[in-house]
């Protein structure tokens, strides 16, 4: 049986000239009430231990005696590349509509790498300015994150934060430990010397999704509110045709939509 055909979202072209000049763009309301409710209860589930993650290989238990806070934190608050165990992780990973504003922007051929689900409940620090090709390089440099907001957020509950333009910049290798440790997670590096004037904080309301490119200095700071939580999920992804020998290589990388000439890992759940 074929799938029944779609129409792809389109983003125009102020919207691709503002993601071009900034480095990142919001786009509105691009999940569904029914989606936003799905990952809304499975974070939730997740948080309080009521998904069964027992039989998944390669995922640990989750209460270990003597842990850091580091692991504990992973363990509670950020769910890692679980779209290599759960089902919806990888669905939500390959959103069309996600991946029609990705094709727009970095495609046509798209592979997705990385996925992080952040809790962040009140009081969770959040990461100092950073950018994330640092990280995940890939040639040509096509990194792209796409952030989906579960929860409305703002300053209060630590919503993200972007230096304007700064996808321009070259990947600053001057990096320190972050001071203020309420704010930002230690374990994490800070770019030294950003200039905060330049800052334009980055609200969202459920179900909105923010693109942002892979040089994008960003940060988001710790969740001052004491009753909402500040749940996103965010994936990372780039031009299928760029190599990569981040998370082990090419081989590991989803291949999200279209071909591409080098190797690449197929889905587990999903059919793309
Ligand atoms: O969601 C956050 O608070 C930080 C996310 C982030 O910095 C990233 O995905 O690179």
């Amino acid at each position: 049986m074929t799938a029944p055909s779609r129409t792809k979202y389109q983003i125009s072209l102020d919207q691709r000239y503002f993601f071009g000049r900034n480095g990142y763009l919001k786009v509105e309301g691009l999940l569904t009430d029914a989606e936003l409710t799905e990952l809304g209860e499975h974070s939730m589930n997740l948080a309080l231990d009521k998904v069964d993650l027992s039989q998944l290989e390669g995922v640990e238990p989750r209460s270990v005696d003597g842990e850091s806070p580091a692991a504990m934190e992973d363990r509670y608050f950020r769910f890692i590349q679980f779209h290599r165990h759960l089902e919806i992780h990888e669905r939500f990973m390959l959103q069309p509509r996600v991946l029609d504003v990705l094709e727009s922007l970095i495609g046509p051929d798209l592979m997705a790498l990385q996925s992080m689900l952040f809790l962040k409940p009140p009081g969770k620090s959040g990461q100092a300015y950073h950018q994330d090709s640092f990280y995940i390089k890939t040639a040509p440099d096509t990194l792209c994150g796409a952030w989906i907001a579960i929860d409305d957020c703002d300053e209060e509950n630590g919503c993200m934060s972007f230096i304007p333009g700064s996808n321009m910049d070259p990947i600053y290798l001057d990096v320190a430990q972050p001071e203020d440790t309420e704010d930002f997670q230690e374990r994490l590096t800070e770019i030294v010397g950003v200039d905060e004037g330049r800052e334009a904080p980055a609200p969202a309301r459920a179900g909105d999704v923010i693109f942002f490119h892979g040089h994008l200095i960003h940060r988001s700071r710790q969740n001052r509110s004491t009753d909402r939580l500040r749940r996103a999920y965010v994936c990372h992804y780039a031009n299928a045709r760029s190599y990569t020998e981040w998370g082990g290589g090419n081989t590991n990388q989803l291949l999200a939509r279209g071909s591409t000439h080098l190797p690449h890992a197929t889905t587990k759940f999903v059919q793309t």
